[in-house]
């Protein structure tokens, strides 16, 4: 099992269901246990200046999926939240990033981690800090 951070972030609709939504779906895979989650904050947008603001949430899981299963599950739960891929970086129903993988490094086409917002968005530094048992 590796312990695994994922952040959660919503700026379209209902944001608070579809975070809320998302957690439970992540909650139900049965190779996937939720230790943590951090509070719920309201963000201002980041590298897409012009788009609405963000809920974010930072979630600790353990988990005994490969990261690249672990991406595919994540994945369909914003596919299924009717998640539209439009301008990269641009506003999105829900996101679901892997932060961490336990101490993996991991560089491919599909994944980068540790997620570059742990150094660029001090707002998922103060949300790890503030993570409570589930
Ligand atoms: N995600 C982005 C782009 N900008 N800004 C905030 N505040 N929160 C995010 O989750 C976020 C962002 C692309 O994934
Ligand atoms: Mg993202
Ligand atoms: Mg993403």
């Amino acid at each position: 099992m590796e312990r695994v951070l994922l952040s959660l972030g919503s700026n379209l609709g209902d944001r608070e269901n579809f975070l809320a939504t998302a957690l439970e779906k992540i909650s139900v895979h049965k190779e996937i246990d939720i230790i943590q989650k951090s509070p719920i904050i309201n963000t201002d947008p980041m590298d897409v200046l012009e788009q609405p603001d963000f809920l974010n949430q930072v979630v600790e899981i353990k988990t005994s999926l490969h990261p690249v299963q672990l991406l595919d599950y994540l994945q369909s739960i914003e596919i299924e939240l009717g998640r539209i891929r439009r301008v990269p970086k641009g506003p999105r129903e829900i996101d679901i990033d892997i932060l961490t993988f336990g101490d993996q490094q991991i560089q491919t086409e599909r994944l980068s981690v540790p997620h570059h917002s742990m150094e660029s968005r001090p707002f998922v530094r103060d949300l790890i800090s503030k993570l409570e048992p589930f």
